[in-house]
């Protein structure tokens, strides 16, 4: 549960958790229309969307919706960053706009991100373009954060939990007649003397609706806590189109949205390269019809990317370009068809298709290790997957219900022959050309979940999950041995250096987990949620010591399959302090988090473990005002994966403040991050390489530390 979202007087505290409370309503009955908080925030139809009700929304579920967002637009442009404020999530440090999140210690591709329902791939060898990259915060109307374990319908292909972030949901207007509005925000950052802008538009009758969203932000690096050093390699740049057409009757929806995605330069401080260029066009459709047997949610979608990596001159010197044609393809049929008053079905087909060609071309004058011949690191690389699944949702009495899905994946791999700079690395081409490049993996999930809901006051899940995920393309196909090109491969920010490994086998996860939920009747006064989790993962994909490389602080590793596990618990929680018509509403939330994960084969720790943590935020709420006073703590990280050389970071707590009013078409956001300019290294933050190159590569490298003090601003206008 989220900070600003709890703050709401008279909504319910967790929102799924509302819906869930209704005990004399079946799990399964669609007749009635989602949510009224969604409704009056205008999304309306777009709400009738598969699964909005019942166990296919686990008790694990964290809405992010927009009144959770705004308030941190002034802080971050970083979409991944903001779902971090749901329990079990943490995000791993790259550029900007880039990070990576974790959801209990599964992290990057082991976690489901369905942008506007597309499956969007990192096409790049230091994954710099991760999905949520695609999209600025300001543009997320609602998103669902499912920490562990998810049902089979928002699966496949994934292990630790599944995000789902929707912009394309469109505003319809009311009565007869055009509806228009629009809005413009600008935002102020001082730390990095960031600058964000947003803007959109909506021109809707009852039945069409078309909409644009718009963002822009840049950044200089930021500065750390304490003496103010500046952090190498944090700049960035972004922009970001949104077209939305709509049109709906009473039982038809159909969304159809192009976006367009530029990212001219992002600095990459934890990697030896760095975005500078990033150029992608992205197209979604979506037709959601209610029928006489249920409903209907059909989604297709096309995304293109073409990145280029180098090295931003405050990282000279250097110069070594990279580029990366990256698709992605698909579409997601999925039905839910009420069985009966109390059984609900849900089956569905989804395809992915990802393309990819990654290659460099020769440097003048750095033959043999960087010339004359164009290196190919991916050649027309292949990953194609048919997910099936069918799941079914009962409900027993008023306090038991239950979820069962299964679900088969399979993946088809392939990559074309490959060739390097010069002879220098012939040997390691001719034995990858000589192997036969296809594999297929038929991959089968589970969910199993039951709900006991004794009274209107507490809650409780039991939840079982068998899950499995495939190696990328570069997990699997990354060929050469060398250092300087092994050094290329890997989305760590461990500045280590990755070959791959032909023989992987996808890596399933199997994971138990209890959530107690504990509330007032009305779900306004206060709730605990407590989520222990134990995980298993057969073949985890780690990695295999080859080498130490020239500098003893960084080794080659062979990714390669280990056993792994992984327990934690969450423990997200609410309660209003004091009430008042004249001084308004104060209430105490938190969020705590642990994870601890090993790797069984070697007893070394698995990497980017985040340590015991902590967001304890003081809200208060009168009228248009709203304010924060956050703590954000993280204990010492001494439990690191030894064979990636991961910096010990000590522990920490930062004080954030914020203050926002809203005043006829106005809003003012006014805020200081790190109020006591903290120097502080997060702890899943990486190495800082940035600053490791640029002082001659000379003794330890260290911890990569995290922003200062920042005063900021915000200011919209609707219209
Ligand atoms: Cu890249």
């Amino acid at each position: 549960m989220i900070v600003e979202q709890t703050a709401q007087p008279k909504k319910p505290v967790k929102k799924v958790a509302k819906k869930k409370s209704t005990a004399q309503e079946p799990s399964g009955a669609i007749g009635e229309d989602a949510d009224a908080d969604h409704a009056a925030m205008g999304h309306g139809a777009a709400d009738i969307g598969v699964g909005a009700k019942g166990l296919a929304v686990p008790l694990n579920t964290t809405r992010l919706d927009q009144t959770a967002i705004r308030s941190q637009l002034p802080s971050t442009s970083d979409t991944a960053q903001i779902m971090s404020r749901a329990p079990g999530v943490s995000i791993f440090g790259a550029g900007g706009v880039s990070s990576l999140p974790a959801i209990n210690g599964l992290n990057d591709d082991r976690v489901k991100i369905l942008l506007n329902g597309m499956v969007v791939t990192s096409a790049c060898s230091n994954h710099m373009n991760p999905p949520l990259s695609y999209i600025d915060p300001s543009q997320v109307v609602v998103a669902d954060v499912i920490a562990g374990v998810t049902p089979v319908s928002k699966g496949g292909d994934s292990l630790g939990g599944t995000i789902i972030v929707e912009s394309a949901v469109p505003q319809f207007a009311d009565g007869d007649g055009v509806r228009t509005a629009g809005s413009i925000s600008a935002f102020y950052h001082s730390n990095g003397d960031k600058i964000g802008t947003a803007a959109t538009a909506t021109a809707a009758t009852r039945n069409v609706s078309i909409g644009y969203a718009g963002a822009w932000t840049k950044a200089d690096n930021y500065e750390r806590g304490d003496d103010g050093g500046e952090v190498r390699s944090t700049l960035y740049q972004a922009s970001n189109h949104a077209l939305t057409f709509a049109a709906k009757d009473a039982d038809d929806l159909l969304i159809v949205q192009g976006t367009y995605a530029a990212i001219p330069y992002q600095g990459f401080v934890n990697q030896r390269m760095d975005m500078v260029d990033n150029e992608a066009w992205l197209l979604n459709a979506r037709y959601v019809g209610r029928f006489d047997w249920g409903l209907l949610d059909a989604r297709a979608f096309y995304h293109s990317t073409k990145h280029k990596m180098d090295i931003l001159e405050d990282k000279q010197p250097g110069h070594m370009p990279m580029y990366t044609d990256g698709t992605d393809a698909g579409y997601s049929v999925k039905a839910e068809i009420p069985l009966s008053g109390v059984d609900l079905l849900r089956v569905g087909s989804e395809f992915h298709h990802q393309g990819l060609d990654d290659w460099w071309p020769p440097v003048p004058n750095k033959a043999p290790m960087m010339g004359p011949d164009t290196f190919w690191n991916i050649n027309d690389g292949r990953r194609d997957r048919l997910g099936t699944f069918v799941e079914w949702e009962h409900r027993w009495d008023r306090a038991w219900s239950t979820l069962l899905g299964v679900r088969n994946d399979m993946v088809w791999m392939d990559t074309g022959d490959v060739v390097g700079y010069s002879m220098m690395y012939a040997a390691d081409a001719a034995a990858f050309n000589a192997k036969d490049h296809s594999r297929t993996d038929a991959n089968f999930d589970v969910t199993a979940l039951a709900r006991y809901e004794p009274s209107a006051t507490e809650i409780y899940e039991l939840g079982y999950a068998r899950k499995t995920r495939s190696p990328n393309l570069y997990e699997r196909y990354a060929w050469s041995s060398g250092n300087m090109a092994a050094n290329m491969i890997g989305w760590y920010g461990d500045a280590n250096g990755y070959i791959g490994n032909l023989d992987l086998e996808p890596e399933i996860a199997n994971t138990v987990s209890v959530t107690t939920g504990w509330h007032d009747r009305a779900h306004r006064e206060w709730a605990l949620h407590v989520t222990p989790y134990y995980t298993y993962v057969e073949d985890y994909i780690d990695a295999d010591f080859v080498a130490t490389q020239s500098n003893a602080n960084f080794v080659k590793l062979r990714f390669a399959n280990h056993d792994a596990r992984l327990y934690g618990v969450n423990v997200s929680g609410t309660t209003v302090l004091f009430e008042s018509r004249e001084s308004g509403r104060f209430d105490l939330s938190g969020v705590v988090g642990y994870v601890n994960g090993e790797n069984l084969d070697t007893g070394d720790s698995l990497y980017h473990m985040m340590p015991l943590n902590a967001r304890v935020a003081l809200q208060h709420r009168l009228g248009g005002w709203s304010s924060a006073l956050e703590l954000v703590a993280a204990s010492r990280k001494s439990d690191v994966n030894d064979l990636r050389n991961e910096p010990v970071t000590p522990g920490y707590a930062l004080v954030n403040m914020r203050t926002s009013y809203e005043w006829e078409n106005m809003r003012f956001d006014l805020g200081v991050d790190n109020l006591f300019d903290q120097l502080y290294y997060p702890p899943l933050g990486g190495v800082d390489w940035a600053d490791y190159k640029a002082g001659g590569q000379m003794g330890r490298i260290g911890a990569v530390p995290g922003e200062g003090r920042s005063f900021n601003a915000g200011v919209t206008v609707k219209f």
